[in-house]
């Protein structure tokens, strides 16, 4: 039974009069629909460390285990769906005169769910490049030969997807950090704000005025620093606020 998700009136107040509207989502946003998180546990770093996996020197040293850990991964996010969460902020996005979905998720759900106004700061599961030559590549057949697959180049295709030690898209993150200095509402949403610069983004808004509500199941890194914690599920949660949202008008 969900527990009773209750807004301040402040939020409230906020919800019924912001203009700009910024969400940063994380592996929490996804964890209802069967996507197991990075550091919860049994989280997908769980069982291996960051470094052995998602770095260019993990790859380097062995490009095969780390290929076959995002087919895993890759085929898992074949199976599963968006869940009320995903849903709820593809709807907010239609609410909000400027908005912008931040996401740390690679998993391609959000977009699933029909959102359009995102960044995705850590690149996408289901798209590859050349390790060598950059190329992005999508057009590599599963069966090939070899595991992971060559780009023309001769060099090992990889998922593009942002490993520890990488600059994020130049772009994605200038626009992520520009829509957090201009938000009046920011959320952070699933996500334990621990790895940079993404868990600098509520740090921005805030400094910048911008009122922060952190969704999580447990307290993080930024719980101190927000204007308001709501404790629970993310699916369970926006659902609430777009509830509020409709019953006073805001379509
Ligand atoms: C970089 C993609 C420049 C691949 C990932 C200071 C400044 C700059 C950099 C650093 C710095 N300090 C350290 C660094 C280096 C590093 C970093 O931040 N390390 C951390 C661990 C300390 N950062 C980088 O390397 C970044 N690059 O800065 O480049 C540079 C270059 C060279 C040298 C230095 C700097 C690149 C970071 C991107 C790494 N790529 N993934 C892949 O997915 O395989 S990170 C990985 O973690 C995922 O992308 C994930 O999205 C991200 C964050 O994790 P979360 O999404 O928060 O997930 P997590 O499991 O941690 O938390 C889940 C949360 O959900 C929990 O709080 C839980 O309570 C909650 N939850 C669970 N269920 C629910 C829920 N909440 C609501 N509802 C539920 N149902
Ligand atoms: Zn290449």
């Amino acid at each position: 039974m969900p527990n009773r998700i209750s807004l301040s009136p402040t939020l409230e107040e906020k919800l019924l009069s912001a203009k700009k509207v910024v969400i940063l989502s994380g592996a929490g946003v996804s964890a209802e629909s069967g996507i197991s998180t990075f550091r919860d546990k049994g989280g997908l770093w769980e069982k291996f460390k960051p470094e052995d996996l998602a770095t260019p020197a993990a790859f380097q040293r062995n490009p095969k285990l780390v290929w076959e850990w995002y087919a895993y991964r890759r085929k898992k996010i074949q199976s599963v769906k968006p869940n009320p969460a995903h849903v709820a902020i593809a709807r907010m996005e239609k609410i909000f005169p400027e908005f912008l979905l931040v996401t740390q998720n690679v998993d391609n759900l959000h977009q699933k769910a029909g959102s359009k106004k995102l960044v995705e700061l850590h690149g996408n599961i289901n798209r590859n490049k050349c390790f060598s030559c950059e190329k992005i590549s999508s057009n590599f057949k599963p069966d090939s030969k070899t595991v992971p697959p060559l780009c023309p180049c001769g060099g090992y295709l990889r998922p593009d997807v942002v490993w520890f030690g990488e600059l994020l898209p130049e772009n994605a993150l200038e626009l992520a950090q520009r829509a957090s200095l201009e938000a009046e509402l920011f959320f952070s949403v699933g996500t334990s704000a621990l790895v940079y610069p993404a868990a600098s983004l509520p740090f921005l808004a805030k400094e910048a005025g911008a009122f922060v509500v952190e969704i999580n199941t447990g307290e993080t890194e930024i719980s101190p620093a927000v204007d308001e914690l709501l404790l629970g599920k993310a699916g369970e949660t926006l659902p609430v606020i777009v509830e509020f949202l409709k019953r006073n008008g805001k379509k």
